[in-house]
C-alpha cells in the first residue's frame, strides 16, 4: 500500500470508527490512536524519510492538510458529546422545587426540661430565685459543709464519684446552696435546679446521673410553718387546688427537724391506684429546718436566722406527670417515645 492508500484508510477508519463513538473518554483514546506520539499519522509523517526529496514537500502536504481536517472532525464530535453529556447531567440532578416537602422534622423539649421549667415557674411565681453552680465540687460544699460526717454512708467511694479526695461530681445540688450562703447575707430566697451524680445502677428508678430542684430559705423567723405552707402551695399550683400535703418525720444531716413530703396522688387524687399502692398519697419531696450546725458552718448566725430546705426528684416528677414507668425511658434517646410527650 503507498502512503496515498494508507492515508485514505487511515480517514476512512477515522470516520467509521467516530460515527460509533458515544463518550469524550473513547473519543479520547481515539484521538491518541489517530493523532498521539504513537498514532497512525504521527508513523506516517515519521516514515516520510522514505520518500525522495521530491515527493516530500507534496506528501507532507497532504498528511499535515489530513491532520488538521481528522483534528476538526475530532473536536467537533467533542463537542457534540460533551453537549450530550451536559444535557444527561442535568437531566439526571434535575431538582423539582414544586414537590411537597417530605416532612419536615418537629423538634420537642425532653420531659425532663419540661418539668425543670413548670417547677421553676411555679417557684419562681412564689418568690424563688434561681441559681446554679458546678458539678464538679469540693467535697468542702458537698459534704462538710452539709454536716455529713466522714464516716457518713453517703461519703463511700461505692455511692459517689470521686476525682481525687477532695474533688467529687455533686451528690446533691445543696452545695450550690453552701456556696450562696458563705457569700451573701440573708434574706436567701433560691432554688437550685441541676443534674447530680451518684454511683447507684441503673434499674427503673435508679440512674447514676439524675436531675434534683433544691429550695432553701433563710431569714429571721422562718418557721416549719413556712416550710408546710410554701410546699403546700406549691404542690398546689403543680399538680391542682385539690392536692393535700401530708409530712412524715425523717432524717437528714442537714436538716433539724427533717420530714417527707406525700402529697395526695396525682393518677387517682387519693382514691388509692396502684400508682399510690392504694394509700391515695405518693411520696415526693424531702425537707425539714436548716440544722443550725449548716447555718454556723457556713457563717450565719444561727441564734438570729433560721430556714428551712426542701429537695425533689425531677425524674420522679416527669414519671408522675407522664405516667413513665421506667426510667431507663427518659434516658435512651428514643424519639418514638420522647416525640409523644408534649409541654401542657
Ligand atoms: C442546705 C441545707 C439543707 C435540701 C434537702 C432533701 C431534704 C431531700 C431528696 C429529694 C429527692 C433528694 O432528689 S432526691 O433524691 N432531697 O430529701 N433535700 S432537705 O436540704 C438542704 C439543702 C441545702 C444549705
Amino acid at each position: 500500500m503507498n502512503m496515498h492508500e494508507q492515508l485514505q484508510q487511515i480517514q476512512q477508519e477515522l470516520q467509521d470508527q467516530l460515527r460509533q463513538i458515544q463518550d469524550s473518554g473513547a473519543l479520547e483514546a481515539l484521538r491518541l490512536k489517530v493523532l498521539g506520539k504513537k498514532g497512525s499519522l504521527t508513523q506516517m509523517l515519521r516514515s516520510m524519510g522514505q520518500l525522495s526529496a521530491e515527493e516530500r514537500p507534496a506528501m507532507g502536504q497532504l498528511i499535515n492538510k489530513a491532520r488538521e481536517d481528522m483534528s476538526a472532525r475530532l473536536d467537533e464530535v467533542a463537542r457534540r458529546i460533551q453537549e450530550a453529556e451536559k444535557e444527561a447531567r442535568l437531566r439526571d440532578e434535575a431538582l423539582d422545587v414544586t414537590l411537597p416537602s417530605s416532612g419536615a422534622h418537629q423538634g420537642c423539649m425532653h420531659p425532663i426540661s419540661m418539668v425543670i421549667d413548670q417547677v421553676t415557674d411555679v417557684l419562681t411565681g412564689m418568690g424563688f430565685e434561681v441559681v446554679e453552680g458546678p458539678e464538679i465540687e469540693l467535697d468542702h460544699y458537698n459534704f462538710e459543709l452539709m454536716n455529713i460526717p466522714k464516716n457518713h454512708p453517703s461519703r463511700d467511694a461505692q455511692d459517689t464519684f470521686y476525682f481525687d479526695e477532695n474533688m467529687l461530681l455533686r451528690t446533691h445540688t445543696s452545695p450550690v446552696q453552701a456556696r450562696i450562703m458563705t457569700t451573701r447575707k440573708p434574706p436567701i430566697r433560691i432554688i437550685c435546679p441541676g443534674r447530680v451524680y451518684r454511683a447507684d445502677e441503673v434499674d427503673a428508678t435508679h440512674s447514676p446521673v439524675f436531675h434534683q430542684m433544691e429550695g432553701l430559705v433563710i431569714d429571721e423567723d422562718v418557721t416549719m410553718a413556712d416550710l408546710k405552707g410554701t410546699l403546700d402551695v406549691f404542690a398546689k399550683r403543680l399538680y391542682g387546688e385539690d392536692i393535700r400535703t401530708r409530712f412524715r418525720p425523717s432524717f437528714f444531716p442537714f436538716t433539724e427537724p427533717s420530714a417527707e413530703v406525700d402529697l395526695t396522688c396525682v393518677a387517682c387524687h387519693g382514691k388509692g391506684c396502684r400508682v399510690c399502692k392504694g394509700t391515695g398519697w405518693i411520696e415526693v419531696l424531702g425537707s425539714g429546718m436548716v440544722n443550725p450546725k449548716v447555718l454556723e458552718m457556713c457563717g450565719i448566725d444561727s441564734s438570729r436566722y433560721s430556714g428551712f430546705a426542701f429537695g425533689v426528684g425531677m425524674e420522679r416528677i416527669a414519671m408522675l406527670r407522664y405516667g413513665i414507668t421506667d426510667m431507663r425511658m427518659l434516658y435512651e434517646g428514643d424519639l418514638r417515645f420522647l416525640s409523644q410527650l408534649r409541654a401542657d
